[in-house]
């Protein structure tokens, strides 16, 4: 009789440390090249360090915040040899990103999770893999397609409810997405359900008009629902590097953010720019993707980031 094996399904860390490997690469692999053979800590070497850091899209502000951690640390004779700085870095790092590590917490019912974000960030597949997440944690689950621009959106949102197994709700082509969004509040009043989530239209967070539309979504919500009912997540495609940053501050002044998800962690070398968003923005990472897949969103937890980088 043939036996075989099923594919083992890859442990949790280790397929982060995948996904990561190419930003490990980036920041660890330069800094271990960096490092190699030398002793002293010096200001030639510093500089050397704060370029690396700054190539590795960690951000300017964030980079030189490092950076004096470092010279302090040599200064008080904490840190006196070039083989400790990669541990300096990662503690700092970590403390960096610990501040930003609050999951999502659901907590009203209807909660309603309105996904925005720039064009193809990854919004409509984050918005499939948290559905299966909470379907598989229990909760009653409705998505809301509310990127009417594109019958293939709507289409797409379908094909991921189907997925994950949970409800749906959509209008024609073209419909006003407030009406979307209002639809299913009271169909998700009506029937119990935990929790919407809303897919949006991309849009750039330099149109105005269709930052207005979206400012007009958050109105119907914060009438139908109250404010404590809503989390708005905006995507930020990590291969996007420090374009990020300005989308952030966009939309977050435009709307109010209160999580982030940071998707395509695994095909990208520029992974250190959650490290400058977190230090930059008070705003809580939820959520992190890497890969393609139904299973491929982590709860953004910072000690297994780092862990997984160095
Ligand atoms: N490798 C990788 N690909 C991803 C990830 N998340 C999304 N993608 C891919 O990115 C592409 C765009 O994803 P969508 O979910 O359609 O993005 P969107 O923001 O809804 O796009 P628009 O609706 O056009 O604004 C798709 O090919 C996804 O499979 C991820 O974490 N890793
Ligand atoms: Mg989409």
């Amino acid at each position: 009789m043939l036996f075989k094996a099923k594919p083992q399904k890859k442990g949790f860390f280790s397929r982060l440390k995948e996904g990561l490997s190419m930003t490990r690469d980036n920041i660890v692999g330069k800094l271990d090249r960096l490092v190699f053979g030398k002793k002293k800590i010096d200001a030639e070497l510093l500089e050397e360090l704060e370029e690396l850091l700054i190539t590795s899209d960690l951000g300017v502000k964030t980079v030189q915040k490092l950076i004096a951690s470092v010279e302090d640390k040599v200064s008080r004779k904490l840190l006196n040899d070039a083989s400790e700085l990669k541990n300096t870095l990662k503690e700092d790092i970590y403390q960096i990103l610990a501040g930003d590590e609050k999951p999502l917490e659901i907590t009203k019912k209807p909660y309603l999770v309105m996904v925005i974000g720039i064009n193809g960030v990854g919004k409509t597949t984050t918005i499939g893999k948290l559905a299966s997440q909470l379907k598989a944690e229990g909760k009653s689950v409705l998505l809301a397609a509310g990127d009417t621009f594109r019958a293939a959106a709507i289409e797409q949102l379908e094909i991921w409810s189907k997925r994950a197994d949970v409800g749906f709700i959509r209008q024609a082509q073209n419909s006003d997405p407030a009406a979307v969004i209002f639809d299913a509040i009271a169909s998700a009043k009506s029937r119990g359900i935990d929790v919407i989530i809303a897919d949006t239209a991309g849009r750039l967070h330099t149109k105005v008009n269709l930052m207005e539309e979206l400012k007009k979504l958050f109105k119907i919500a914060r009438r139908e629902l109250g404010e404590d009912h809503i989390e708005t997540l905006l995507v930020l495609d990590a291969t996007t590097g420090q374009n990020a940053v300005s989308q952030v501050k966009i939309f977050h002044k435009e709307v109010g953010i209160t999580g982030l998800v940071v998707t395509k962690l695994d095909g990208t070398a520029k992974g250190g720019v959650i490290v400058g968003i977190a230090d930059e923005f008070k705003i809580p990472v939820r959520y992190i993707g890497i890969g393609e897949q139904i299973d491929d969103l982590r709860v953004f937890n910072a000690q297994d980031f780092v862990d997984a980088l160095f």
